[in-house]
């Protein structure tokens, strides 16, 4: 069968900040409450879409979501006008005010996990969206990506699109960032690698102490048996926790997968010889040899790791045969990563191109190139069942441009978050989006069950 990778960018919405609600992601918490430019921000995740999607490879987006997210205020017991609701919550709750404005679903690789239908016994793409449950603002974002997934793939013949797991900590799910593919081509099946940080059931498993694992086995588990992969083409993998302690929040801040090659960080997994062993023995029945790209130590810290990220790259396959790795311009600031990015292409391995963003209003709330996409491998009959409205055409780039010179503020502290003309600003926005990207009910979403009533009885 043939397919093609497709990557689908958040495309980064208007209210873009920097609230520091990411404890354990270093960038998050460093940058909180600093001035964020929502404009910038936009502009740099399309300039990246446009320069691959240029380069001939299968691009495409994801919208932003609804904000702010007055349910969670209700929720939270503010009741009143909406102007009211946002007073209240910036004198009382600034935080939870934060945590409703988040334009946090722009990284996309926490919006499911996705298994090709190469992998899955019925034939169908399946997709579970992440329920993000272990951070407030990220908890929020499920039923509207699963509107969102649902109105894009929305043909059952070949797309099975499942809500989210149930929020509990057994189930801490976070999507694609810790969910990997190896495979001799996109098409064809492959190994899928879900690399969890604790269990919530097995008590041999080591956790951080520090910081808090987001993604649980059960959930990885779950997943699998979800997306009918057949258990001999499934490897679960324990993150080390001594890593997840020094700011990889996710295993995307530490290692990517792409056809044969594992590009990894040599603390990336807490046992590293048995964590290939079983990567190497799962992939040979498929007649393809595992090729691993290891980064020791003594090139490159986890430090520099997590402060650069080296491993949120993208790493592509060109249809040359050659593979790009898409980082961010922070890699090439980072002396010992653009030093060790010399000899990894001068090594004669699989990676031979670098392609470099600046990416900088993402990468302040710890967001990389490989955060804010998703990985959906579509062949020909699936990407022409999909929606055609978000695929990143030269046009759909420059009209998305203009939409977002118009719409955005170049300028939003926390202060700002208190204002109702914001509200009324990101409705006309995201209006004309959906009209932009002919999806027009995207953003008619039922009340949440759990807001009660606007005022009290
Ligand atoms: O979940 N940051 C996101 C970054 C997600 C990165 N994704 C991947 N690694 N795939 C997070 O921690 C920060 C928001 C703030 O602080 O305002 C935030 O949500």
């Amino acid at each position: 069968m043939s397919a093609r990778e497709f990557n689908f960018d958040g495309l980064v919405g208007p209210t873009h900040n920097h609230a520091g609600l990411s404890f354990g992601n270093v960038a998050s918490a460093s940058n909180s409450n600093s001035i964020a430019n929502p404009r910038a921000a936009a502009l740099q995740g399309l300039a990246k879409m446009h320069a691959l999607a240029q380069r001939g490879f299968a691009q495409a987006l994801l919208p932003p979501q609804k904000r702010p997210d007055f349910g969670l205020l209700r929720a939270a017991g503010f009741y009143g006008t909406d102007a009211d609701l946002l007073a209240k919550a910036q004198r009382e709750a600034p935080v939870l005010l934060a945590a409703a404005w988040s334009a946090s679903p722009m990284w996309t690789a926490n919006a499911a996990t996705v298994s090709p239908a190469a992998d899955t016994a019925d034939g169908r793409t399946h997709f579970t969206v992440a329920n993000l449950n272990s951070k407030l603002h990220r908890s929020r974002e499920h039923r509207q990506t699963l509107r969102t997934l649902q109105a894009i793939f929305s043909d059952p013949a070949h797309f099975a699109v499942h809500a989210a797991l149930p929020g509990t900590p057994a189930f801490g799910d976070e999507g694609a960032a810790n969910h990997g593919r190896l495979c001799a081509d996109h098409g064809t099946p492959g190994v899928e690698l879900f690399v969890y940080g604790r269990s919530e059931f097995d008590a041999s498993v080591g956790a951080p102490s520090r910081f808090p694992a987001r993604q649980t086995l059960e959930a990885g588990q779950a997943i699998a048996r979800r997306h009918l992969l057949a258990p001999e083409r499934v490897v679960h993998l324990h993150q080390n926790p001594e890593v997840i302690d020094q700011g990889v929040f996710h295993n995307d801040v530490i290692s990517v997968t792409n056809g044969r090659v594992l590009f990894y960080h040599e603390a990336a997994f807490a046992d590293e010889a048995g964590s290939l062993a079983r990567l190497h023995a799962a992939i040979a029945p498929l007649g393809a040899a595992l090729q691993p790209v290891r980064v020791p130590a003594s090139a490159v810290s986890v430090a520099d790791a997590v402060g650069s990220y080296l491993f949120n790259s993208q790493l592509l396959s060109r249809a040359d045969g050659g593979m790009t790795l898409v980082i961010p311009r922070e890699c090439e600031e980072n002396a010992a990563v653009a030093a060790y990015l010399r000899t990894l292409l001068d090594s004669g391995g699989p990676i031979d191109e670098l392609l470099s963003f600046d990416l900088r209003q993402s990468m302040r709330n710890g967001g990389g190139p490989a955060c804010l996409r998703l990985r959906v491998v579509l062949t020909d009959a699936q990407a022409a069942a999909m929606h055609q409205g978000v695929l990143l055409t030269a046009a759909l780039h420059a009209r998305l441009v203009a939409w977002v010179e118009r719409h955005y503020r170049d300028r939003l502290s926390p202060a700002d978050l208190a204002d109702p003309a914001l509200v009324a600003e990101v409705d006309a926005a995201l209006d004309a989006l959906a009209d932009i990207l002919g999806l027009p009910s995207l953003y008619h979403l039922a009340p949440d069950e759990e807001t009660g009533p606007p005022s009290p009885p």
